[in-house]
């Protein structure tokens, strides 16, 4: 069994030796542990000088109710108190496979992605499910596993909706749609993004707006296994990358500063290196990017670029690298943006699906966590957004076969799960 290491405690001992003689209590809680890193060591962050012990007592309490203030540092749980976090999930809707969940553009309703082609639409945030928004694919969009619509957004001023689909020949298609009241008006759409794929798999799908406004679109490394094709050590290819556009209305454009504008690589490439990138989020109260990327045969893996960091042009290393090791002996790239955490296919995990920072206030203790799940097991999983690089399972239900995360309008989790459940994952 493995025991948890509360992420202060080195800088901790450091700093209070001479008034504290025992460890903080990590013992207490060696309860069921998720998997942890092969090799990341934890980087702890040295706290501000004058809010040390605030932040130790904070750290050592289980649901330490909030105190922070507008200048305090976004809140960092401890393993400790993620592990100890009992949660629950809700059924609020059943629809046909359900890939993306967003908000919808009169800010309460929530809009669901079926991989089927069709997004349908949860009244206030509830069910039942009403198919009035729409959007509908059914029979233009590719049935495999990994195909079909797989992603939708919303632009900032809630005026297009962009989709995300691999046509019925294996292509991934962005199109745009012009929001009209709680629906779109199909005749608008349009197409704004053509990607060949070679094989069926590894399509990515993700598309999201960041804080900036700007468009993303995750492609995976095109398919097959390994990347037969090179595509994530290639920038100058889509495949094995995430893009980064402009919107106006409902058209796209690259930014003049997307890394690769100048030469090294395609316009539209923002970050490379990824196998399959099975979602990503923007931190609400950071703006840090969680790209969460299949792996292989061996690991899966988190990567966090932080806002004001190295974000455009970071290299996630596929297919060099698979978690933090090598892949195939592949040598560590310059300028690698190493994960943050990773964890083996053991225990019957396989394929990571990824989450969100937790920043609701229904469950104070999952504050400043990073949700996620593996669709193998469909635990809910937790690593705490900074400093800890610890991963634990939530005291919780598992959740079949979970494809995606998202948020709803108050900001707490959901979770889908590709039988056919949305679900919110509520205080245990
Ligand atoms: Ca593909
Ligand atoms: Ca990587």
């Amino acid at each position: 069994m493995h025991r948890f290491r509360l992420f202060a405690s080195a800088a901790v001992v450091g700093l209070l030796a001479t008034a504290c003689a025992s460890d903080p209590p990590t013992e207490a809680a060696a309860t069921t542990s998720a998997p942890t890193t092969s090799s990341v060591a934890p980087e702890p962050e040295t706290p501000e000088t004058t809010e040390t012990q605030e932040l130790v007592e904070t750290t050592a309490t289980t649901a330490a109710p909030a105190t922070t203030t507008s200048t305090a540092p976004p809140r960092v749980p401890s393993a400790v108190d993620l592990a100890r976090t009992p949660v629950d999930v809700e059924l609020i809707a059943s629809v046909d496979n359900p890939v993306a969940v967003i908000v919808g553009p009169n800010g309460t309703d929530l809009w669901v992605a079926e991989q089927t082609g069709r997004v349908v639409r949860l009244p206030g945030g509830e069910g039942p499910a009403v198919a009035d928004v729409g959007v509908d694919l059914r029979g233009q969009v590719s049935g495999a596993s990994e195909q079909g619509l797989l992603g939708i957004a919303l632009s900032p001023d809630a005026g297009h909706l962009f989709t995300n689909h691999t046509d019925p020949g294996g292509t991934t298609v962005v199109s745009s749609w012009a929001v009209d009241g709680n629906a779109v008006d199909a005749s608008t759409m349009t197409e704004v993004l053509r990607v060949e794929q070679p094989a069926g798999n590894h399509n990515g799908g993700h598309v999201l707006f960041d804080p900036d406004g700007h468009l993303w679109v995750g492609l995976g490394d095109g398919g097959g296994g390994g990347d037969p094709w090179e595509h994530g050590q290639n920038p100058d290819t889509l495949l094995g990358s995430m893009l980064r556009f402009a919107v106006d209305g409902g058209a796209i454009s690259v930014p003049p500063d997307n890394p690769f504008v100048d030469g090294g690589g395609a316009d539209e490439v923002a970050v490379w290196g990824v196998r399959n990138p099975w979602r990503f989020s923007f931190d609400a109260a950071t703006g840090d990017l969680w790209i969460a990327d299949v792996g292989q045969n061996r690991f899966e893996e988190i990567t966090v670029l932080r806002r004001g960091g190295e974000v455009l042009g970071a290299n996630l290393g596929w297919n060099l690298r698979e978690g933090d090791d090598a892949f195939l002996g592949g040598a560590e790239p310059d300028g690698h943006a190493s994960p943050y955490v990773d964890y083996p296919q053991t225990g019957g995990r396989c394929s990571i699906t990824g989450g969100e920072v937790y920043r609701g206030s229904d469950i104070p203790s999952l504050d400043g966590a990073y949700i996620f799940s593996d669709f193998c097991t469909g635990e809910l999983l937790a690593v705490a957004a900074e400093g800890d690089s610890e991963i634990v399972a939530l005291d919780g239900p598992a959740v079949s076969q979970p494809t995606s995360f998202g948020l709803d309008a108050d900001g707490e989790l959901l979770v889908l799960g590709k039988p056919g459940g949305v679900f919110r994952i509520v205080p245990g």
